[in-house]
């Protein structure tokens, strides 16, 4: 908006919410219920759940225990709901969600099956107009996206992949009918946690399964189990401490503290805590091992070389063993899979490991795959080959801010954000859980709902105040960008080529898409920024820009 104009367009609906998964069903309550305010929501896909919507794939489960990956905003829906297992499955993740939108009577204002294909910031209304792909043009004051950070499959890079005649599927848009592969000879291709959980199942019912492998993974225990009727009551009696815990570590659950450094203490208690995390199960082996070990490479080699070990003595024949083995990356700088009997699935005589590092896939043909050795014979082949992770949903949208600029043009050398929540030349927009937050480092429904309530307060500031735009000044998104990728350096993960560092797509910026300050820190970040008066932000009112300084605020 130009100087002297002032706000009084009206917009078709207060906000705009792009995504009906975890973010989008808040934000929908939040928005609304607390606040007031008119929202719609759009949806993609024909029914709500996002990620849990589309990835259906067999062995798709969360990897952060149901207790604590789950809404903490309602008391009520804490205490009414029961997961049956320490890790719920895809299905019981949905129908939580399901029964989150049937309870705070969610779904008359999404509407379903309209993909977002442009999002124009219009200056001179102070709105954003939304388009979808009917032809249909919606307003909002502000714009927000939950579109999800791994919600763009990665398009198969395969040669002939449309010439193949048997089946082809992508693990991160799967058949709701589901798949049958009994009896079939069934190709999976990629192994990271997609293809892990998914082989594990397929090498159970397919005829034959092979596994195109081009990087090993540190795979480690996910320790599922039926829910803990004692454990889940003591949560249950003390959730607002547990969820206060959880806010308060580095990932977002309420583990312990990692010992500091796994050179600073002998073998032997090295030792014991590996096996004690290892046998834990989950994100412990992740976290509460030691602190050092994604920082100091020797560090590292201690995690790395336990669990090359532990892979070993699992898989009966040595060879497959060392090929499921990694030595191209440390240990955690690829984001951690969990497993159940996954290096078991390699035991079986109706399943062969391929590794295309040595011999890569050159092409699908007509009836398989084409590697540099040889071709492979297929009924189905199934693309677990990750996502564009993080910027992708973002730069599928058709982005335009102020001035005409488009997103994909800001952010052609990566992603530039403040907090991770918004972008400098495109007011109002908000990102929940976006690029440089925490986000997939931080247990998801917990860093939705941070980020949530962020936008919530801020809208709420500007409406007591009169105000009408919120956007970062371009110096406090260069200097969080800056923050965010010193972070990273510190780090051994920009050395490896992974989703995190957009290293997985093709011509995509080499550049870390994750927050890796944790968390509290972050946590404490957002709230000194709201307490000095939104620094970093320029409101403005009528179209006047101004800096509120905090007595202003
Ligand atoms: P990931 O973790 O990106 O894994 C994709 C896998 O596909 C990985 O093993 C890749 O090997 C492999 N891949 C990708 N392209 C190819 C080609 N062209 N040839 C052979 N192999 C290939 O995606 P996921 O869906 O498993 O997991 C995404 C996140 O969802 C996960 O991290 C959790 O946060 C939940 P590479 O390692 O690139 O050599």
């Amino acid at each position: 908006m130009t100087a002297g104009q002032t706000s009084t367009s009206t917009a078709d609906y207060d906000a705009i919410v792009i995504g009906a998964g975890f973010a989008g069903l808040y934000a929908l309550h939040k928005l609304r219920d607390q606040m007031g305010l008119r929202v719609r929501v759009f949806e993609a896909g024909d029914d709500l759940g996002g990620t849990w919507y589309w990835n259906r794939y067999p062995g798709a489960r969360c990897d952060i225990e149901s207790i604590h990956y789950s809404y903490s905003f309602s008391a009520e829906l804490e205490q009414e709901w029961e997961w049956s297992e320490k890790y719920a499955s895809q299905p019981e993740i949905l129908a939580y969600l399901n029964h989150v939108a049937d309870r705070f009577n969610l779904r008359d204002d999404i509407e379903f099956a309209t993909r977002i294909t442009s999002a124009v910031w219009n200056d001179d209304r102070g709105l954003w107009q939304v388009g979808s792909g009917d032809g249909s043009v919606s307003t909002g004051r502000y714009l927000i996206s939950g579109a999800g950070n791994l919600s763009v499959p990665k398009n198969p890079e395969f040669d002939g992949i449309d010439t193949f005649v048997g089946e082809v599927y992508l693990t991160g848009k799967w058949p709701h009918e589901g798949v049958d592969f009994t009896g079939k000879r069934v190709a999976v291709i990629g192994t990271g946690s997609s293809g892990i959980q998914a082989i594990t199942e397929i090498g159970k019912q397919a005829g034959h399964l092979t596994v195109f492998q081009r990087t090993p993974n540190y795979a480690t225990p996910l320790g599922n189990a039926p829910s803990d009727p004692v454990r889940v009551g003591q949560v249950k009696a003390n959730y607002p401490a547990v969820r206060d815990v959880a806010r308060s570590s580095f990932i977002g659950v309420p583990y312990d503290q990692a010992h500091p450094s796994a050179l600073g203490v002998s073998p032997e208690t090295r030792r014991r805590i590996f096996d004690e995390c290892w046998d834990e199960g989950g994100f412990r082996f992740f976290i509460d091992t030691f602190q050092d070990v994604l920082f100091d490479k020797a560090a590292n080699d201690t995690v790395s070389n336990y669990v090359r070990e532990r892979i070993r003595e699992r898989v009966s024949d040595p060879v497959v063993a060392e090929k499921l083995s990694p030595t191209n990356h440390p240990y955690g700088t690829k984001r951690p899979p969990f497993e159940t009997n996954y290096y078991e699935t390699y035991n079986r005589d109706n399943v062969r490991l391929i590794d295309v590092a040595s011999s890569p896939i050159t092409a699908v043909t007509e009836n398989g795959v084409r590697t540099a050795e040889g071709d492979y014979d297929f009924d189905v082949i199934v693309l677990a080959t990750g996502f564009d992770a993080m910027t992708g949903p973002l730069l599928d949208m058709g982005i335009v801010g102020r001035d005409g600029r488009k997103l994909s043009d800001k952010w052609v050398d990566g992603p530039h954000t403040y907090l991770g929540l918004t972008i400098h030349g495109f007011p109002n927009l908000f990102l929940i859980t976006g690029p440089q937050s925490p986000s997939v480092l931080y247990n998801m429904p917990l860093a939705i709902e941070d980020h949530v309530d962020f936008v919530a307060d801020a809208i709420d500031h500007l409406r007591r105040n009169g105000l009408d735009t919120m956007e970062p000044t371009l110096d406090a998104e260069t200097k969080w960008v800056d923050h965010a990728n010193e972070l990273a350096q510190a780090t051994l993960l920009p050395g490896t080529d992974s989703w995190w560092m957009g290293a997985n797509i093709p011509g995509k910026p080499r550049v870390c898409l994750v927050y890796l300050g944790g968390a509290p820190a972050y946590r404490e970040i957002c709230a000194d920024v709201v307490d000095k008066g939104y620094e970093g932000f320029t409101l403005s009112c009528e179209g006047v820009a101004r800096q509120l300084t905090p007595t202003q605020a």
